[in-house]
């Protein structure tokens, strides 16, 4: 009976003209064709049918599937259905149910929710985190199936983005069949704590903002020269000292709640603890880390990068470190290694001797990869992984490109950059092209959306080693008042470049979607900021 018109993706504009004088034929009803939903970011392959189906507020559920290795003991997926459940019907006041009865149409009863696999409820997400899924809309059952629960979040998004109301108000969805997985396993935001702190709130609400654009990775640039919130069980001074204020601390408990909220939304949390530079802060609470400086013979009572010649340096590190790889469950740590500068070093003469000792003439460079070397070892021996910034590995530090995986920064060069760290056999992250903090006049998510992360020469075993890439909000200009409409829905972008297939990169397309996106952002509670003239339905 049903004309069924399936689209290779979503419908086009111009394909919905041609469409027009058949679904009029067919008695479809208009609204329904014209009020597509705005996926995003844009699933690898939408197949939809103008036949629509009415979802009811009062009796539709989300269940687990009969024959899902999850069940109601899954506390993840229980959590998850719930928070979908009032995704899709929370924003309307007193919905008028009686119009929304079936008989209006054909209803949709419920969506079932299959885990094929071993689901790994209570498990931590990691890089090889299977992410992919499969549903189905259709009456009167819907199905979502992925083999963990990584794709069942994943989907049960997508699903909720599918669901629109007409013109009635009523809950609608076209019957749909979507299949869908990352292009990229390592979808990053980098938050930057130290240089304002964000309060509890506002890093639960960027992992929600995070969930919505299907990234995976929460980068927490936890600590830096201008102050040092975490509170350490082994170094209570580090924080008493280093921090803004003792109201300026992530307590054990914040950060449990951190890792809990990024974990039942699919979310890693990969902690930074940047050194030897960038550390003026640790230096506060821990005495003889840091680097003296001097002016000629006398020392100024300026401090400079961790000092890298004393044995009680990485004495600390260890019992440092080892409470870190405890406290984040991940895998991996980052260890920084950025924008050391040279100068302090250079000016004390203990340093001098024991370059002079060690045979490393004026490159300070080996001094600092005599530092890293031996911090690379500390953290290698609590079995954890790790990330540094780019200069670790411009500066021929000796590294294990099984544990080691190079973030790419620099904003010039970075594709030559992306080819040499590969070349070497390095698994690399990409930065360089996504610093959100960088604000300019106009619609710069579009240069953002534009770019194409494994366009650098290399062979294909070198674009492998691209694990995908990070948008980072640095926060210098940012903190709680103005963090949520910097990101969002300038990093939704991001998002979609490393989540879609490569050749979604039509910008007037991406333009219509994500301004419905971002309106839906808005409706579930983000202060994501406008991306040109408009306004958002209610
Ligand atoms: N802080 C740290 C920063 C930056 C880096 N590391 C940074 C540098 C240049 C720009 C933005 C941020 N603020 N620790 C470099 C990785 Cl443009």
């Amino acid at each position: 009976m049903a004309l069924r018109v399936f689209c290779p993706r979503v419908m086009s504009p111009s394909a919905l003209l041609l469409l027009l004088p058949l679904l009029l034929l067919a008695g479809v009803p208009l609204a329904a064709a014209a009020t597509r939903p705005a996926l995003w970011p844009l699933p690898v392959s939408v197949q939809q049918t103008p036949n629509l189906l009415y979802l009811s507020p009062v009796s539709f559920e989300i269940t687990h599937g009969l024959d899902s290795s999850a069940g109601p003991d899954c506390f993840l997926l229980q959590d998850a259905f719930r928070r979908y459940h009032q995704y899709v019907f929370g924003y309307s006041e007193n919905p008028d149910v009686s119009r929304m009865s079936s008989s209006v149409g054909t209803e949709i009863q419920k969506l079932v929710v299959v885990i094929t696999s071993d689901s790994e409820c209570n498990a931590y997400p990691n890089i090889t985190s299977d992410e992919s899924y499969k549903l189905v809309v259709q009456a009167s059952v819907a199905v979502l199936e992925a083999r963990k629960v990584w794709g069942a979040l994943r989907g049960l998004e997508t699903f909720s983005q599918l669901v629109y109301r007409d013109s009635y108000g009523a809950y609608v969805i076209n019957e749909t069949e979507v299949t869908d997985f990352p292009r990229f396993p390592f979808r990053g935001i980098l938050i930057d704590t130290s240089r304002h702190y964000l309060p509890l709130k506002t890093i639960l609400m960027t992992l929600d903002a995070m969930a919505f654009n299907k990234f995976n990775v929460l980068h927490w640039h936890i600590v830096d020269d201008n102050s040092f919130p975490y509170q350490s069980m082994a170094f209570p001074e580090l924080s008493g000292k280093g921090a803004f204020s003792h109201a300026h601390v992530y307590t054990h408990t914040d950060i449990r709640h951190v890792l809990d909220y990024a974990r039942l939304r699919g979310i890693r949390v990969i902690p930074e603890f940047d050194s030897p530079g960038h550390t003026n802060a640790w230096g506060k609470g821990q005495e003889n880390l840091l680097t003296a400086c001097y002016a000629g013979s006398q020392k100024t009572g300026f401090f400079g990068p961790v000092n890298p010649i004393l044995n009680t340096t990485y004495d600390f590190l260890s019992t440092f470190f080892k409470e870190v790889s405890q406290v984040f469950p991940d895998n991996y740590i980052h260890l920084g290694g950025d924008e050391v500068d040279f100068s302090c070093w250079k000016s004390n003469p203990d340093v001098t001797k024991f370059m002079e000792e060690q045979g490393f003439g004026q490159s300070y460079e080996k001094l600092e990869s005599y530092y890293i070397q031996k911090l690379v070892d500390i953290v290698s021996s609590t079995n954890k992984g790790n990330l540094v910034w780019q200069e670790v590995f411009d500066n021929k530090v000796k590294l294990n490109p099984q544990t080691t995986i190079v973030e790419v920064w620099k904003g010039s060069y970075y594709e030559k950059e992306l080819s040499d760290v590969t070349a070497a056999g390095f698994a690399t992250v990409l930065l360089s092209p996504w610093y959100l903090d960088y604000i300019s006049y106009g619609q710069d998510w579009r240069r953002y959306y534009y770019v194409e992360p494994l366009q650098f020469s290399g062979t294909s075993t070198q674009k492998e080693l691209v694990l995908g890439g990070t948008a980072a909000l640095w926060g210098e200009y940012v903190d709680a008042t103005n963090l949520m409409p910097r990101l969002w829905p300038r990093a939704s972008a991001v998002g979609e470049r490393l989540w879609s297939s490569k050749q979604v990169r039509d910008e007037n397309d991406a333009y219509n979607r994500l301004t419905e996106h971002r309106c839906r952002m808005v409706r579930r509670g983000i202060p994501a900021e406008p991306l040109y003239v408009g306004y958002c339905e209610l």
